[in-house]
């Protein structure tokens, strides 16, 4: 652990040398949770790195615990005012250039910031984030096994009957007692033609013997998300016209998964995806992009869409989830979360 939070500042601190500035500020509460390995709130640290050191201010309740271990490669200090004390911190410091990430900050930090001459500087713990480490991806995998294993127990468990509500918090309550500490997003439970709305709200429709089910779900475990999408029926006669669009997402997202490759663009993989779909004349029924890179948080950079330039890495953790939606039919979604490496995806949720 030790070692995690050590190299990641170092990380920083390269960059913040290679942009000749003096310091670094950052206030997104997750990017100072990954430099440190810690679990902080919401609004309740801030960190300064500077060349050599790394000062970390935050709520009292916080600090003896992350000075258990910590202290080594960044110091706590105790604080109800985070930005006075950065600001004291930085005069006491008598440095100058201090970068800030403006692409994060809020606008108030932000308008502090530029009054007190700190310049804007490039998201380096976005980027950082973005290559999983072994660490990440072991947690991530863990995530995605418990959402995989319960999908695969809950699946036996739903019956005709049951609500959409009921199904999400069978899911909920089975991630929990496999270990995950909550929900990565709401979970989307959908029956029939309500899969086919792009922003069903899980509620309380009872689901009927032959009819399609949607369930997009997933879960935290050590501060890493999961995302897993699943749609079948549920009875024994699927239409031809069901088994006809399942069989097709299930090609396109298939084909993804076997062809996206490092150093594709964002663009380039989606199109792995859309180009079957579109091909079997549902182009205009797939209304979303292929999918999202996820970390700490559920929707992150690079994505896999029609406008992402980014060329995809090695150590990408992303999802693949065509659909396609029927207006007042249903809909199917097949979703994976993958991690990139050199000889192609692998499938996380498994
Ligand atoms: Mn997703």
């Amino acid at each position: 652990m030790e070692n995690i939070v050590s190299d990641r500042i170092k990380k920083i601190q390269k960059q913040v040398r290679k942009e000749k500035l003096n310091g670094y500020v950052i206030t997104d509460y997750i990017d100072i949770n990954y430099l440190t390995n810690f679990h902080f709130g919401k609004g309740e640290t801030m960190l300064l790195v500077t060349k050599t050191n790394a000062f970390c201010y935050a709520r009292k309740l916080y600090v003896s615990e992350f000075a258990k271990s910590r202290e080594k490669y960044c110091e706590i200090f105790e604080s109800v005012d985070f930005k006075k004390d950065v600001l004291s911190k930085i005069a006491e410091l008598k440095i100058k250039k201090v970068g800030f990430d403006f692409q994060k900050v809020s606008y108030l930090d932000g308008k502090l910031f530029i009054k007190n001459k700190f310049k804007e500087a490039p998201s380096f713990v976005t980027e950082l984030r973005k290559i999983k480490t072994k660490e990440c991806i072991k947690r991530i995998r863990h995530a995605c096994k418990i959402a995989h294993e319960t999908y695969e127990l809950v699946r036996k468990k739903i019956k005709t009957g049951m609500t959409e509500l009921e199904v999400a918090s069978i899911l909920e309550n089975t991630m929990r007692s496999k270990g995950a500490t909550k929900v990565s997003f709401e979970s989307v439970v959908a029956f029939g033609a309500g899969a086919a709305e792009p922003h069903h709200i899980t509620g309380t429709r009872k689901l009927k013997n032959n009819e399609n089910i949607l369930i997009d779900f997933g879960c935290i475990y050590k501060d890493y998300c999961s995302d897993i999408t699943r749609t079948w029926w549920h009875g024994k006669k699927p239409s031809a016209e069901f088994k006809k669009v399942h069989a097709l997402v299930q090609k396109s997202h298939d084909e993804c998964v076997k062809k996206v490759r490092i150093g594709m663009t964002g663009i380039e993989g989606d199109k792995l995806c859309r180009h079957i779909i579109e091909k079997a004349g549902y182009g205009k029924y797939f209304i979303h992009p292929t999918g999202h890179s996820l970390g700490m948080k559920i929707h992150e950079g690079p994505y896999i869409s029609q406008i992402e330039k980014e060329k995809l890495k090695e150590n990408n953790v992303f999802t693949i989830e065509p659909g396609i939606y029927l207006p007042d039919k249903f809909g199917v979604r097949i979703e994976d979360t993958v991690v990139l490496t050199k000889s192609g995806a692998k499938i996380l949720t498994k």
